[in-house]
């Protein structure tokens, strides 16, 4: 194992804002891991509420980083939010140290997700994404329009340099995505690292 996750973190290395460190690693989904445990092993990390014009099961996504050199599955973990949307993750979705993974509503948002939900959308005026495993919050982002910004065709990015479940809790360490973007599946342009470190 200690020498897929070293091949995983050098894979990894890219820099802030290139597009090519893109992460989708099947083949890390065949290894054993267990389900983080405590807050703030993981970190919501982008989340892009409002796929406009698409709609929220066509459109949107959250992205989730490990800020250790722990290597966790996913599965098991429930994702919900403020209302009454929940959706437990049913497939062995390994997230490597330091990788970025993305959760999407469709098989197809503009890019290959490494898990696609379904039963969780979320509000564009604001909502809480909230990843809980073994009934355990990890991380929670609770966002509202004002402190946090509104991102339209745009995810909410968490700054570099605040990629803690802590600051992650604070809107003025988020942006609208401004660059790089990619096509979405009816072939808008959207704006967003999905899966990727996000930009400076
Ligand atoms: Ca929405
Ligand atoms: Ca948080
Ligand atoms: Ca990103």
């Amino acid at each position: 194992m200690a020498l897929t996750l070293s091949l995983a973190v050098a894979l990894l290395m890219a820099g802030c804002g290139d597009d090519s460190n893109r992460t989708n690693f099947p083949e890390l989904d065949e290894l054993s891991a267990s389900q983080p445990a405590s807050a703030g092993q993981l970190v919501i990390s982008e989340i892009y509420y409002d796929p406009n014009p698409l709609v929220d099961t066509e459109g949107e996504w959250f992205e989730v980083y490990i800020p250790t050199s722990a290597l966790y599955s996913l599965e098991g973990c429930i994702i919900r939010d403020a209302g009454t949307d929940t959706h437990t993750v049913f497939t062995n979705v390994v997230v490597p140290p330091g990788a970025y993974i993305t959760l999407a509503a469709a098989q197809n948002p503009g890019f290959t997700p490494d898990y696609v939900h379904s039963s969780f959308t979320l509000g564009n005026g604001g909502d809480v994404v909230i990843v809980d495993c073994g009934g355990t919050v990890i991380d929670q982002v609770a966002y509202t329009f004002g402190p946090f910004p509104g991102a339209t065709q745009a995810s909410m990015t968490l700054m570099p340099g605040f990629l803690d479940a802590t600051a992650n809790d604070t809107g003025a360490n988020w942006g609208p995505a401004a660059s790089p973007s990619y096509i979405d599946q009816f072939g808008n342009t959207a704006f967003g690292t999905p899966g990727a470190a996000n930009v400076c």
